[in-house]
């Protein structure tokens, strides 16, 4: 009789700890975040096929009609690491897909393995699966450059198996992706997801060949699994899903506009060594004082534009690093830069020209509870979706170089940001903290029971209690950290407002 009061004692104080912990520690029904990279998806290239999915997101959300802009250079592992963090590639790093930094006197060669060490990615920039973990979310990561390392000591919670790349269809990454967020353990707040098309296959046939209709129908009905699978798992009305692409595509053709540094050089490529590959190609001379001569005998170029370094233009934002070589080449558009004939890549396609080009924006979309329906967006510098991704999950964000005046035009006034701690967290402290005596209470008015009970019944109070105290602040703690206000930026709703109010004094100028 005795164990069996004490046994549903405990069990109703157990009960009570789960109870708090649940009420306070609710994230569940706040909204996620998924960021999807198709490669090399052209900001023009949905008008090539039939995209009834993405025209359906288009619809019901948020679209970038003129396409946003790259980084330079517009490469991929540049312009990833460029949305993931919110700054320049001068600033976060990785400068090209392929570099050679003077510290570390080594190449990297697009992280592949050996050289994807966090010697080349963790610079001091924050990518947001780790500004996310920083303030107590969950990350998954599928295929994005820089996953794999650690950045600021933090892995993603969930990222692929690096072998899976070639072989998983893009539908089963979407699955993986899903899974993650609906771990009952372990569930994400925060997905990304790259996608290497169609990226290849412009490569292979250029972005204007018919084969391209295939292969953007293909995206566009991994938008519509996508999209299937959030909606059979609850998910969709509350999932930010936000679209995006490294950089655009544009059709060269290596055997016309050809560029040969051998034939340009002579004698002196043995003073130098060429670093990366056309479009922009970095200049190593083996000695500063050959600088100027192999400056002066790439002369002027009518094809491509050769920059000493601290000339390049400032628009470009690719000075401040020393993996930025002291010569930059940059190839005019369709125009391809080899080091002899012999390293000529049988491609109709290219990317990593100047970000001031068209042909070298991405497209956007976004849907979900934070964004507009029916919305165009003006054009915008891919450096803007770390800063808008921070805003719409109340993250503090990473020192970056982002804006959000124009990204926040997008966001829908009625989405609830999270931006402060909310009563679910404080209120569910505060209760958690009384439920325990008031739950003792009742108990000990009953004298009929005996005393060992009673201090039974107080232990297991005392137990809850402490418990639930602890479990609860703790959650509060990473609760608050994770509403923590966008410090410097305007919110959705005072944004709204003081536009409101500019157009109310607009009215009356
Ligand atoms: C990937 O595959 C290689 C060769 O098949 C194997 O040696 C390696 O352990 C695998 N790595 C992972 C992370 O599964
Ligand atoms: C999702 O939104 C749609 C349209 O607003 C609504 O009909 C549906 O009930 C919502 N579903 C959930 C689970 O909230
Ligand atoms: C904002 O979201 C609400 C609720 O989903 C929706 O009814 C409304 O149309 C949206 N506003 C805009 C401008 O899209
Ligand atoms: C969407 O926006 C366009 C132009 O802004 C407008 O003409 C159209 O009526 C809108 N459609 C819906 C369904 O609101
Ligand atoms: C970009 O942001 C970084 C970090 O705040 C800063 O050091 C750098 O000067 C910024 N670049 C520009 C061009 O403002
Ligand atoms: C540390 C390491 O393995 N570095 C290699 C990275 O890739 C380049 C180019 O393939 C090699 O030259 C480096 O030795």
């Amino acid at each position: 009789m005795m164990t069996m009061e004490l046994a549903k004692s405990i069990s109703l104080s157990i009960l009570l700890i789960f109870t708090t912990f649940d009420a306070s520690c609710a994230f569940r029904d706040e909204p996620l975040t998924l960021l999807i990279s198709f490669g090399g998806f052209r900001w023009d290239y949905l008008s090539k096929a039939n995209t009834p999915n993405f025209d359906q997101l288009i619809k019901d959300g948020s679209f970038a009609p003129d396409g946003i802009v790259s980084a330079f250079v517009t490469d991929t592992f540049p312009n990833q690491h460029t949305i993931a963090t919110g700054l320049w590639p001068e600033s976060h790093g990785i400068v090209a897909d392929e570099m050679y930094d003077p510290v570390l006197d080594d190449h990297f060669d697009n992280g592949k393995t050996g050289n994807d060490s966090s010697l080349w990615w963790d610079t001091g920039a924050e990518p947001i699966w780790v500004t996310n973990q920083r303030r107590g979310g969950k990350s998954g990561v599928y295929d994005w450059p820089g996953a794999d390392v650690k950045i600021k000591n933090t892995l993603p919670n969930f990222r692929n198996s690096i072998n899976s790349t070639d072989t998983v269809t893009f539908n089963e990454r979407v699955d993986t992706v899903i899974d993650w967020f609906t771990s009952t353990e372990n569930p994400i707040n925060m997905g990304l997801l790259y996608l290497k098309e169609p990226d290849h296959t412009g490569h292979t046939y250029g972005p204007d060949a018919p084969e391209m209709v295939g292969v953007i129908s293909m995206c566009d009905e991994t938008i519509g699994h996508l999209v299937q699978r959030l909606r059979e798992t609850n998910l969709y009305n509350k999932t930010n899903v936000i679209i995006t692409s490294d950089h655009g595509m544009t059709a060269v053709d290596s055997t016309d506009r050809l560029i040969v540094l051998k034939d340009i050089l002579g004698e002196i490529t043995d003073m130098l060594d060429i670093i990366g590959t056309s479009p922009v190609v970095g200049i190593r001379p083996h000695d500063d004082k050959f600088t100027r001569i192999i400056y002066t005998a790439l002369g002027s170029d009518e094809h491509m534009s050769v920059y000493l370094k601290d000339e390049i233009p400032d628009e470009l934002h690719y000075k401040k690093n020393p993996r930025i070589m002291p010569i930059i080449l940059v190839a005019n558009e369709g125009w391809t830069i080899v080091f002899s004939r012999d390293d000529v890549k049988d491609q109709k396609g290219d990317d990593g020209y100047s970000n001031t080009l068209k042909s070298m924006s991405s497209f956007f979309i976004a849907h979900g509870p934070a964004f507009k329906s029916n919305f165009s967006s003006l054009s915008f510098n891919n450096v803007d979706i770390y800063a808008l991704i921070c805003q719409i999950m109340g993250l503090e964000a990473a020192p970056n170089n982002g804006s959000l005046a124009i990204v926040s035009e997008m966001l829908n006034i009625t989405y609830p940001t999270p931006i402060k701690p909310t009563t679910s967290g404080g209120g569910g402290g505060a209760s958690g903290g009384g439920d325990g005596p008031d739950d003792a209470n009742p108990s000990s008015k009953h004298s009929a029971l005996s005393q060992r009970l009673i201090i039974a019944i107080v232990i297991a109070g005392i137990v809850s209690l402490t418990s639930a105290i602890f479990l609860t602040g703790m959650c509060i703690r990473q609760h608050k950290n994770r509403m923590k206000e966008y410090t410097g930026v305007p919110t959705a709703r005072t944004y709204e407002a003081s536009k409101l109010l500019v157009e109310q004094e607009d009215d009356i100028a």
